[in-house]
Parts: structure tokens; C-alpha cells; sequence
């Protein structure tokens, strides 16, 4: 396996869930994390809980690609000997059927999903190249695998981000760079608040009466993925609750 304490780990999405999560179990076995995301009193928080050592924060906003430029441009040593790349910052809005569905709210999935996951990776490949290598984890789902009613455009988000992470694997040969997408399915963080805007009572029905994921069962499987030896790529990992599976085909009747 390899060495932890040498993981230095680029976070998108680390103000909550798998994001925060990850941040936690890759300090927790030695390595540093670059915590990223919009809710910079979130990111003060997880500094001060991982340590100033270990945690450097970057308060910014996944879609505003000139600022992700200058972000990423401006990380401080010893911090900017990135490693691993965890393009995770991401979210679902809404649950209504495609006719219904609010076009800002397809826009913010793909302006999140798609092209903030897209700047971050791009972003940050060159240098992991010219160091040498390293890992970049993707944040895909269940969804981009199998459809369910009110999910179409944050499943074909997810399903963009399944296929970029392999496609980039085709243009890493020879770079010493692993690529994998993490597909999860219910798992219990604050997805569900964010997608149904704050009413909580909506929010806590996907997980009411199941035993669904932890945020840190997704972070183990992330932190699994990327310690295995070099030469082994997984290039996705789909995790389901044991109380959840797919259900059937469903046929319209007269
Ligand atoms: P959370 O809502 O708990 O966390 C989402 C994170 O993404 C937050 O840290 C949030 O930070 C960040 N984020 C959202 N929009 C932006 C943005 N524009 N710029 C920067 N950061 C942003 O959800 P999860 O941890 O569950 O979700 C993480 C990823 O996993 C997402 O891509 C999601 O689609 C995916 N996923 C989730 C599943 C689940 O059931 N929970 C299952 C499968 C996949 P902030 O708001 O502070 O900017
Ligand atoms: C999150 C899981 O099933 O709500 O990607 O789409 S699901």
C-alpha cells in the first residue's frame, strides 16, 4: 500500500458529507488536504478541528472558472504538492418530472457537476503530471448508472462524470496518474437538504425507516482506492445500501 503521510489530497466539496468526510480520514492516517467549497465558516471549522498543518483552506465556488484558476494557482507549499485529486463538490435539485423541472435548476447541476468537476480536473492535472504522478477521484452515483423518475438531468451529470473518468484514462497512459469515479447510492448527508432546497421533512424521507451510507463509509472506499499499490487502477467503485437495489422496468398500461 502506499505511504499516507505523503498523500497530499485537493477537495472539492469538503464543507460537508463525503467531501468533509474524506478530509477527515486522509488526516486522521497522515496525509494533508486542500478543503475546499463556498461555506468558508465550514472551512475555518475543519482547519481548526484537522490542524493548520494539515488542512489549507480555499474558500470558492466549483462553476467560477476564472477563480478556480487563480485558486489553484495561489496554493501555498507545502500544500501544493497535490497527489490525489477528489472532484467531488456536486448536487441534485429538485425531483420533478422532466416537463416540470426548473431550468435554473438543471443549469446548476450542470454548471456544478459537469463543468466545475471539468475545470477542477484540468485544472490540476498538469502539475500531478510533472510531479511525478498521482490519483484523481471522481464523484459519480448510482444515478449515472440506472434512471429513476425526477432524476434526469442529475443522472446524466452523473453519467458525463463516469464516462470523462474513463475516457482521461486513455490520455494518462504512461503519466503514472489512477483515475477512478466512486458511484454510491443512498447514502445520508446533507444531498437530500440541498435537493429538496431546506424543508427538511422532504429531506429525511429518502432515509426514513432504512439503514442507508455514511459519509464515511464513501470516504473509506476513496481512501482505499487511492492507497493500493500503483499499479493497480480500480476505475469505479459502485456502493449501495444493503437495503437498497434496483427495482424493475416500468410499463405504462391503458
Ligand atoms: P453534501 O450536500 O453533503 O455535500 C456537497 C458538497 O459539495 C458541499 O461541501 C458543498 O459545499 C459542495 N458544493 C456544492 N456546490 C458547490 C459549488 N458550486 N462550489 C463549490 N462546492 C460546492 O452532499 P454529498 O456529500 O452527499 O455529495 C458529494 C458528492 O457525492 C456530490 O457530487 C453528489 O452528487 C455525490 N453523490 C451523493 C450521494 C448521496 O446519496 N449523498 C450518492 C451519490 C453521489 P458548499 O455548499 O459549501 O459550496
Ligand atoms: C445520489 C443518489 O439515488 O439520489 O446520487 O441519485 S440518488
Amino acid at each position: 500500500l502506499l505511504d499516507p503521510s505523503r498523500f497530499v489530497v485537493f477537495i472539492t466539496g469538503a464543507t460537508s458529507g463525503f467531501g468533509a468526510a474524506a478530509a477527515r480520514r486522509y488526516v486522521a492516517a497522515g496525509g494533508k488536504v486542500i478543503a475546499t467549497g463556498r461555506r468558508e465558516d465550514r472551512l475555518i471549522a475543519l482547519r481548526d478541528e484537522l490542524g493548520h498543518d494539515n488542512c489549507h483552506i480555499v474558500p470558492l465556488d466549483v462553476r467560477d472558472r476564472a477563480a478556480m484558476e487563480a485558486a489553484v494557482a495561489a496554493i501555498p507549499a507545502p500544500f501544493d504538492a497535490i497527489n490525489i485529486v477528489l472532484a467531488n463538490a456536486g448536487l441534485a435539485l429538485g425531483l420533478q418530472s422532466a416537463a416540470e423541472a426548473d431550468l435554473d435548476d438543471w443549469q446548476t447541476m450542470i454548471d456544478t457537476n459537469i463543468s466545475g468537476l471539468v475545470y477542477t480536473v484540468r485544472l490540476l492535472l498538469p502539475g500531478m503530471i510533472a510531479r511525478g504522478g498521482g490519483h484523481v477521484v471522481t464523484l459519480g452515483s448510482v444515478a449515472g448508472e440506472f434512471a429513476y423518475p425526477g432524476g434526469s438531468v442529475y443522472a446524466a451529470t452523473k453519467a458525463f462524470v463516469k464516462h470523462f473518468a474513463l475516457a482521461i484514462r486513455s490520455d494518462l497512459q504512461g503519466k503514472n496518474v489512477r483515475v477512478t469515479d466512486i458511484q454510491p447510492g443512498l447514502t445520508e448527508t446533507e444531498f437530500s437538504l440541498v435537493r429538496f432546497k431546506g424543508d427538511e421533512g422532504k429531506a429525511a424521507q429518502p432515509y426514513s425507516d432504512t439503514k442507508a451510507m455514511s459519509a464515511e463509509d464513501i470516504a473509506e472506499s476513496i481512501f482505499w482506492a487511492t492507497s493500493l499499490p500503483e499499479h493497480v487502477n480500480v476505475n469505479k467503485i459502485q456502493l449501495m445500501a444493503t437495503t437498497q437495489a434496483i427495482g424493475p422496468f416500468d410499463i405504462y398500461r391503458e
